[in-house]
């Protein structure tokens, strides 16, 4: 189709709206279907593959995958490094840098102060021990920050996702004590991967790439009169590091490791941290 055909039923089409729309959603939509138009006359899209496209995204809504494919196509992070050029231009930039929150999180996980245990369902796995503080723009502790830590099983799942697991296990809600610190158990998680047979994999293998993602533990850290922080901590020498089908994955969010062989230093440990 030539140039100006397109134009012109693109002008039809936008002619049909009116003031009584939402000037936003008319912008933006408009400019995504001159975009798919172009797409379909640059690359001789034939109905067929139009249809079988309508019936994929059908599927996908159905089984609650979207999420997952905003996160494998790249939208998420790119959202992310989008909120990092705002911040930068805000002169807001500094500390540990954002990362995807992904499709997994739930609210409502059991709260405490200080420290907690995430591993509630008794399951396999390394026992882990992590601890921090928070700190603002300026680099003062906050006490009474809300750290919510979510992350998966050995097996890669998450609870409520995975019905093998009870509620909020691996989940839960930390505020921070009066030096702004935290600390919790738990196990180390093993990485993610898209459901099988799913409508994410399907893509992705059209695509021949794989849907996993390496070991991590996600984080919100939220406190009034602070921006709310959105991360995740990976767990070093996983080997899809640096292989994310989700692209999350940053430079300052890999910490090191220590590992703990001797059983009566990690009982000292524990008798030194009361964990809930
Ligand atoms: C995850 O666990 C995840 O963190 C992301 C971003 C996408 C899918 C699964
Ligand atoms: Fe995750």
């Amino acid at each position: 189709m030539n140039k100006q055909a397109i134009a012109a039923l693109l002008d039809k089409i936008e002619s049909t709206e009116t003031a009584s729309g939402n000037p936003r959603v008319q912008a933006v939509v408009n400019r995504i279907v001159r975009d798919l138009f172009a797409t379909i006359e640059e690359m001789d899209v034939q109905p067929d593959e139009f249809w079988s496209a309508v019936g994929y995204l059908t599927e996908a809504g159905r089984n609650g995958e979207w999420g997952l494919i905003a996160a494998g196509l790249g939208f998420e992070h790119f959202l992310d490094l989008r909120m990092d050029e705002a911040e930068e231009r805000a002169g807001l930039s500094g500390g540990t840098p954002r990362t995807i929150e992904g499709p997994l999180y739930v609210a409502g996980a059991p709260e405490s102060v200080g420290s907690a245990r995430l591993d509630q369902d008794e399951q396999p796995g390394e026992v882990l021990f992590m601890q921090g503080q928070v700190r603002g723009a300026d680099g003062s502790p906050v006490a009474g920050a809300l750290v919510e830590v979510w992350h998966a099983n050995h097996l890669g799942g998450y609870s409520f996702f995975d019905p093998t697991q009870s509620p909020y296990n691996l989940r839960r809600s930390i505020r921070t004590d009066a030096d702004g610190r935290y600390r919790f158990r738990s196990k180390v998680p093993v990485g993610y991967s898209v459901p099988p047979g799913g409508s994410t994999e399907k893509l992705l293998t059209l695509l021949g790439r794989h849907g996993t993602r390496p070991a991590h533990i996600h984080f919100f850290v939220t406190a009034p009169g602070h921006r709310k922080l959105t991360t995740q901590i990976n767990i070093d020498g996983d080997p899809y590091l640096w292989d994310d089908f989700a692209f999350a994955t940053r430079e300052g969010l890999v910490p090191a490791m220590r590992k703990v062989d001797d059983a009566a230093a990690l009982r000292a440990r524990e008798v030194d941290a009361p964990y809930y």
